[in-house]
């Protein structure tokens, strides 16, 4: 285990935020401040080369099959928009539905239950989730979660897999088209992923990912609607498509827009930003700067379930017995640390007290 002092230095180094992936708050579901600064990895990387500012690699390795696909893949969600005035209302229904439910896969799948382990959820649950997260088609969870975990450790650094400071294109699709900087894989090392290595349900979805993908978000999408109601094949198709599409942008908005606009109440030295419009649209995962600050909480934000689909889906589960051991940073917590480092006017405490006086 590091000493305080050097995970302080490395949080220097990497991010202004806490690393608290791993960190319990036991079972009360609330969160001590001290914990925003816990570092349960085991962190022994020469960090001499990993610096905030924002550096290019010499040589950025284009991988031009990526560029091609997603070349393909817009063409083909352009068109399939062109057939959307077609489609009959139970498809606009199931576009919807399919739009949540994917969403939901990546939400209050990959991101709250298994990269940040903010909640545990029954099997029955995962499973749900983890089709749901098939659907998205986002990488597998063991995937997507190793290179959020490291997003939050090293936030807008080199090591970060989708760096803002390297611009909004590059943080919005840029990094899934070249190859990852070698800060990404030095550090990706220190991420601890013995937790979902020992699930072997995200086992079998991490080695079966293609086969999961194609599946759960084409196959069935294009049959469903063709068996049940009687859309056209090649409607359904393109509107598996534009979902497909679709629910990637609003993801990528996060790590783009999200890492460039809006207020920050609650930690002002980092990028991450509140965005409205990017919660409407990622399903309540656009209180960004209250994210980073606070990875450990279900909610993602203090505001409950103000346009939060998500924490209503998760906490509808805890209701029904599905998903239990909701962490949250305690308002007391959030009140301090806003104090701290951020603006606490801005706060959802501060703005009510404002309003009260
Ligand atoms: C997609 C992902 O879209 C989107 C993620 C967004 C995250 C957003 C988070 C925001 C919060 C949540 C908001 C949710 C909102 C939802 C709204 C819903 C309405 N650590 O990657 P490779 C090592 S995917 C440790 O090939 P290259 C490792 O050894 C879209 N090690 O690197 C690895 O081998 P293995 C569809 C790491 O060659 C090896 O390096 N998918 C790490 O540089 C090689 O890894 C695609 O388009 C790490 N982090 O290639 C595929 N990373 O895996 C795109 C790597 O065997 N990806 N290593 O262990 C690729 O083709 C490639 O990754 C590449 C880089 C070309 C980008
Ligand atoms: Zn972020
Ligand atoms: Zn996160």
């Amino acid at each position: 285990m590091t000493s305080m002092a050097e995970v302080m230095t490395k949080q220097e180094v990497w991010g202004k935020e806490g690393l608290q992936e791993t960190a319990s708050s036991g079972d009360s579901g609330h969160a001590t401040e001290e914990e925003d600064l816990t570092d349960e990895l085991d962190v022994t990387l020469d960090t001499s080369d990993l610096k905030p500012e924002d550096e290019k690699p010499s040589e950025q390795e284009i991988v031009w099959g990526n560029v091609v696909k997603f070349v393909i893949l817009h063409s083909l969600a352009l068109y399939g928009l062109t057939l959307l005035p077609s489609i009959s209302l139970p498809s606009w229904v199931f576009l919807f539905l399919t739009y949540q439910f994917s969403g939901a896969g990546i939400t209050a799948g990959a991101h709250r239950l298994w990269a940040h382990r903010a909640y545990k959820a029954t099997p029955a649950l995962k499973v749900f989730l983890l089709v749901a997260n098939s659907m998205a088609g986002e990488n597998s969870v063991y995937t997507w979660s190793r290179d959020h975990r490291l997003h939050h450790k090293c936030s807008e650094t080199q090591a970060d897999p989708h760096n803002a400071n390297r611009g909004f294109f590059f943080s919005h699709m840029g990094w899934l088209m070249v190859r990852k900087h070698p800060a990404v894989m030095k550090a990706g090392k220190t991420i601890n992923m013995s937790d979902l290595e020992a699930d072997s349900l995200l086992m079998f979805q991490h080695r079966h990912y293609l086969k999961c993908f194609l599946m759960a978000g084409f196959v069935l999408p294009t049959i469903i609607p063709n068996l049940l109601w009687g859309e056209s094949l090649t409607n359904a198709y393109f509107m598996a498509v534009v979902r497909y599409v679709s629910v990637l942008h609003f993801t990528w908005l996060v790590n783009s827009a999200a890492h460039m606009f809006g207020m920050k109440p609650y930690d002002e030295s980092i990028g991450p930003s509140e965005n409205r419009l990017v919660s409407l649209l990622a399903l309540g995962e656009g209180f960004h700067n209250y994210h980073h600050t606070f990875p450990y909480d279900y909610g993602t934000s203090e505001w409950g379930l103000r346009l939060n689909v998500t924490t209503r889906f998760i906490n509808a589960m805890a209701k029904l017995g599905f998903a239990y051991d909701l962490r949250s940073a305690s308002p007391s917590v959030v009140a301090a640390r806003a104090a701290r480092t951020g603006h606490p006017e801005l706060t959802r405490q501060g703005m009510a007290a404002k309003k009260a006086s």
